[in-house]
């Protein structure tokens, strides 16, 4: 009898959520990056195998602290997917548990949906011998189903355990979407992730929260993508800082771009970028919802 299901991934910010999510798919989906609060909304990717049709959806991190409307609707996103799903990963860093955290453990303490915890970076932890009581310490929380150490960077596939509680969680059910279908997210939304992903990693820390991007124009024939695109900024002051010397740092994050979306779609790209400030965006609802980001959806 075939299975299906949602399975969503969540946890603090940071933890590898994203990363876990393109190892198990088998290929990049969601943009990551080593600075906080990369993903902004859920990424779904379908998984075939064999009578197994399973639909991830990757979260944004839940985070405290920031009180701007995208932070607020990304922590809406997040506690969303603890609710109206079949089974939960719930990624933690080694044994950090905090109060995002404790926060999600309230929203899931009387619900029936099984948790599975996932106890991820174990390669950062030098003898191994540590985790075991990391196991019975995280054990005490909360009464998860299983609990499953990875590394979903250094290992080479997701543990086979975890493939085995997909198996076993998964209620029967027929395949929703047919075998080839990988996401709901537009190429728009994968091109502006790409550009992104890459502007972060060249920015120092602050930038990052700070930066949206617009596709503004995308021709496609059978031998070029042409795509035009403006980086907004929230302030005038970060304007020179994504532009570089004598814009060097636009053109590396344009260069990096392109060889990815090259990679992606298999044909040549030419990539327009522009840089523009979109003044306090980050607490603008109307912009915020221009950007895709649908405020209504998560709200409950
Ligand atoms: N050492 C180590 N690093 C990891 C592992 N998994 C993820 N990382 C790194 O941790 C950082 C965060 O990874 P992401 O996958 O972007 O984390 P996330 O939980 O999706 O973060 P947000 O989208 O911000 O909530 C990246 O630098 C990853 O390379 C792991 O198993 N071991
Ligand atoms: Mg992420």
């Amino acid at each position: 009898m075939s299975k299906f299901g949602f399975i969503s991934i969540v946890g603090k910010t940071n933890v590898g959520k994203s990363t876990l999510l393109n190892k198990i798919l088998e290929r990049k989906l969601a943009i990551t990056s080593r600075k906080p609060q990369t993903t902004r909304n859920r990424i779904l990717g379908a998984w075939n195998h064999e009578d197994i049709q399973a639909i991830f959806l990757d979260t944004p991190g839940v985070h405290t602290g920031h009180k701007k409307a995208l932070n607020k609707y990304m922590n809406q996103v997040a506690m969303h997917a603890l609710k109206n799903v079949d089974l939960i990963l719930f990624i933690v860093d080694r044994d950090r548990w905090g109060e995002e955290e404790e926060r999600i453990i309230k929203q899931l303490n009387g619900s029936k949906i099984p948790v599975i915890l996932v106890i991820n970076k174990i390669d950062r932890i030098k003898n191994k011998e540590d985790l075991l009581p990391t196991i019975e310490k995280l054990k005490a929380k909360f009464d998860f189903e299983e609990i499953i150490p990875i590394s979903a960077l250094k290992n080479k596939n997701a543990p086979k355990e975890l493939y085995e509680v997909i198996n076993n969680y998964l209620p029967h059910g027929q395949p929703h979407y047919e075998e080839d279908f990988v996401t709901d997210l537009s190429k728009e939304f994968f091109i502006s992730e790409i550009i992104r992903e890459k502007a972060i990693n060249r920015l120092g820390d602050e930038l990052p929260y700070s930066i949206s991007i617009i596709i503004d124009a995308l021709k496609e024939d059978k031998k070029l993508l042409s795509i035009s695109a403006t980086i907004y900024v929230d302030s005038k002051s970060h304007k020179p800082i994504l532009l570089g010397k004598k814009g060097d740092m636009m053109k590396s994050i344009g260069t990096a771009a392109r060889k990815e979306i090259q990679f992606e779609y298999d044909k040549k790209v030419f990539l327009e970028l522009w840089v523009k400030v979109k003044k306090k965006w980050t607490d603008d609802v109307n912009w915020i919802s221009q950007l895709g980001y649908d405020l209504k959806k998560y709200e409950n």
